[in-house]
């Protein structure tokens, strides 16, 4: 193995529980809709990857919703990302445990990071960053949003990941939390690891190598909940 390549949101932090849902609601609101998406409804619409892709897929559903043009969908979502990117400064969103050492001693162990991720590169930036300045640096590849025509559960990004890393598939593992990652990963022929998270403990990860509880940490070693050491 020469890299590992991350998934964002849910593995290196609970972003879509603690984030993502409000920063929508809130550019509802400031936008003056009357759409709230509670945490049934946003659970749901996690299937649809991408927040443009999110919203529009709602707008579709809702009769009684505005249907908005693409060019005001891609506004609000401008908006939701402003308000998702300062709650992430304000560190209102904890990195998940075991990430920070994972990368410590992956880096040590002279393997290669890449992040893989469907949403918009700023907001991966901001979450690096808040491990400090110089984590950014850390990572040989970052893809994210639309730098890739299609988003998950298609292997775009990870395909694009790979090219830049110069790997092969099975040269690197993936480290998702949800369906769609581990499809999306697979797809790209890449070995992947699952880390549940809020909204997809109950999903289904047929052909992971394992799922955790999460990537732990010396003190709070993390539960196999499938997988060859499961139990
Ligand atoms: C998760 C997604 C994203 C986020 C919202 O991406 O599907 O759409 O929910 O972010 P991943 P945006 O797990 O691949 O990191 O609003 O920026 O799309």
């Amino acid at each position: 193995m020469k890299a590992l390549i991350f998934d964002v949101d849910g593995v290196i932090a609970d972003t879509e529980h603690m984030g993502h849902r409000l920063a929508f609601n809130q550019a509802f609101a400031e936008a003056g809709l009357d759409i709230e998406w509670d945490e049934e409804m946003y659970e749901r619409l996690l299937w649809v990857t991408g927040g443009k892709e999110r919203i529009a897929y709602y707008l579709r559903h809702c009769p009684e919703c505005p249907q908005l043009l693409d060019a005001r969908i891609a506004e609000l979502h401008r908006r939701k990302t402003e308000i998702y990117t300062q709650m992430v400064a304000q560190g209102q969103i904890p990195y998940r445990p075991g990430v920070r050492r994972l990368w410590r001693e992956a880096r040590a162990a002279g393997l290669r990071l890449g992040i893989a991720s469907t949403t918009a590169p700023e907001n991966v930036l901001a979450l690096l960053r808040q491990a400090g300045e110089e984590v950014v640096g850390w990572f040989d590849s970052i893809v994210a949003g639309d730098m890739v025509p299609d988003k998950k559960p298609a292997p775009d990004v990870y395909i694009q990941v790979l090219r830049h890393l110069g790997l092969e598939a099975g040269e690197a593992v993936a480290i998702e939390d949800s369906q769609n990652g581990l499809i999306a990963a697979r797809r790209a022929g890449i070995p992947t690891l699952i880390t549940c998270s809020h909204y997809t403990r109950n999903q289904r990860f047929e052909g992971a190598l394992a799922v955790l509880e999460h990537l732990g940490e010396p003190e709070l070693p993390a539960r196999v909940l499938a997988g060859p050491a499961a139990g």
